[in-house]
């Protein structure tokens, strides 16, 4: 396999131009890390599995190098020249395409890409990102709370009014719609938002807060884009896509339909590539193309929580959205970042959280998060509103630096979550 070889050069010294993935692999049986390595960059680039006759030396000069070998760990750099500026998809298809399923590996995981600047540029990144998030509430000292009413599906759009009125008064900025409540027969798209814009204004002349809604526009893309012009028209603030499902490509349009509305990523499906830490791609891959593409929060996990999120992902994460400039982490698998005029993002964490774990959560993010409780409000024994007030203590009580007992002895809503959750994790 002679022309591999082309793919592999240990000598090679990238530029800043080039596109740097790292990958995690594990060659199949037979083959040596070097090959598997070579025949990663050779699909990825411009080769095949023989060499053809139609390779000239100025299609050569394409081919990316695997250039840095720390098995199970291989740098490959692509030369800008091969991708289309302004399409991810595209670029998806070279770095993170054919290559999962090459009988030359037994297993592979693109664990994170260094962006070269004509490529960042090429992108818009979020419209507003964590600054203008925050500006909507002229809350720049603690953490925004969200809450998800829960049933995650199945409340009609009457007891999720009631459910959201209560989320509001009780304390918390933002109602979010989970990720699986779209447009169903018991709650309406246009009913329930028209329900909780009424409600909004309510509730917001009755505590002097403001308050948003994360309504989720999920759908096949045209008719999310209209929805996202009733959310508009309404004066809301943000829409919620599950940007996972809907695709790269019809998040990128969206973004570009220019709206003036900030976007909260939901990322379910992400664990069923993300998850296994051997093969498929990374949560930080994931992040850092929201980033490009111009999310202004997304979910990165809470690591005390209900759902996989390990802390040095999440620390990686926080860094990839919050950062400007990074260097190069090896401990954290993460590669140089150089965000010159992409705005930061605002970390959603979330799953499975209580009041009791918010100290950890604060530890873990310090103020610039959204923190999201479902359960960890709707299921308060007192009822919503005190599940509400609680969380809202909790989150009062770790940014004045005051332990959660203490506040729970002024706060009857807090030492009652307290009791009936603890401070441990539910899985
Ligand atoms: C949380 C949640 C979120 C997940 C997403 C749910 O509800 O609404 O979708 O947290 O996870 O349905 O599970 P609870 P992640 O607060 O009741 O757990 O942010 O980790 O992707
Ligand atoms: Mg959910």
């Amino acid at each position: 396999m002679r022309f591999i070889r082309d793919y592999i050069d240990p000598e090679y010294m990238p530029t800043d131009e080039d596109l740097i993935a790292l990958f995690r692999l594990e060659p199949a049986n037979g083959v040596s890390f070097e090959e598997a390595a070579g025949k990663v960059a050779s699909e990825s680039s411009n080769g095949t599995w023989t060499e053809v006759v139609t390779m000239k030396p100025h299609i050569k000069k394409l081919s990316a190098k695997a250039f840095w070998f720390n098995p199970p760990w291989v740098k490959i750099a692509y030369p800008k020249e091969i991708f289309e500026e302004g399409n991810i998809s595209q670029i998806l298809s070279s770095i993170a395409g054919n290559i999962f399923g090459m009988k030359a590996v037994r297993n592979l995981r693109l664990e994170d890409v260094y962006w070269p600047p004509n490529i960042i540029s090429s992108f818009k990144g979020p419209k507003y990102g964590l600054a203008g998030v925050r500006d909507v509430f002229k809350v720049y000292d603690r953490p925004l709370l969200a809450t998800v009413p829960k049933p995650k599906v199945g409340l009609t759009t009457d007891e999720y009014s009631e459910t959201a009125y209560q989320i509001w008064v009780g304390g918390v900025d933002l109602v979010k719609d989970d990720e699986n409540l779209t447009s169903q027969s018991f709650n309406k798209f246009r009913d329930r938002l028209d329900r909780l814009m009424k409600i909004r204004d309510k509730v917001e002349k009755e505590t002097g807060e403001k308050k948003s809604y994360l309504v989720n526009i999920t759908a096949p893309y045209n008719e999310m884009v209209k929805r996202a012009k009733i959310v508009e028209d309404y004066g809301n603030e943000f829409v919620m896509i599950d940007i996972l499902t809907v695709g790269w490509s019809a998040l990128q349009s969206f973004v570009n339909e220019g709206f003036n509305l900030r976007i909260h990523a939901h990322r379910a499906f992400h664990a069923a590539f993300t998850r296994n830490k051997k093969h498929g791609m990374s949560m930080k891959v994931v992040a850092e193309i929201s980033r490009l593409l111009g999310v202004d929060e997304i979910h990165v996990g809470s690591v005390v929580g209900k759902l996989v999120s390990p802390y040095s992902e999440v620390n990686a994460l926080t860094k990839i959205l919050r950062e400007n400039e990074t260097d190069e982490n090896f401990k954290l698998k993460l590669l140089k970042k150089k965000w010159p005029n992409i705005k930061p993002v605002f970390p959603v964490s979330s799953g499975g959280l209580h009041p009791g774990l918010i100290p950890q959560i604060y530890r873990i993010f310090g103020k610039d998060v959204i923190i999201q409780a479902g359960g960890g409000v709707t299921g308060h024994p007192n009822g919503v509103m005190a599940g509400a007030k609680a969380f809202r203590a909790s989150v009062e009580a770790v940014v004045n630096d005051i332990p959660l007992e203490d506040m729970a002895t002024r706060e009857k809503e807090l030492r009652v979550a307290l009791e009936h959750w603890g401070y441990k994790t539910y899985a």
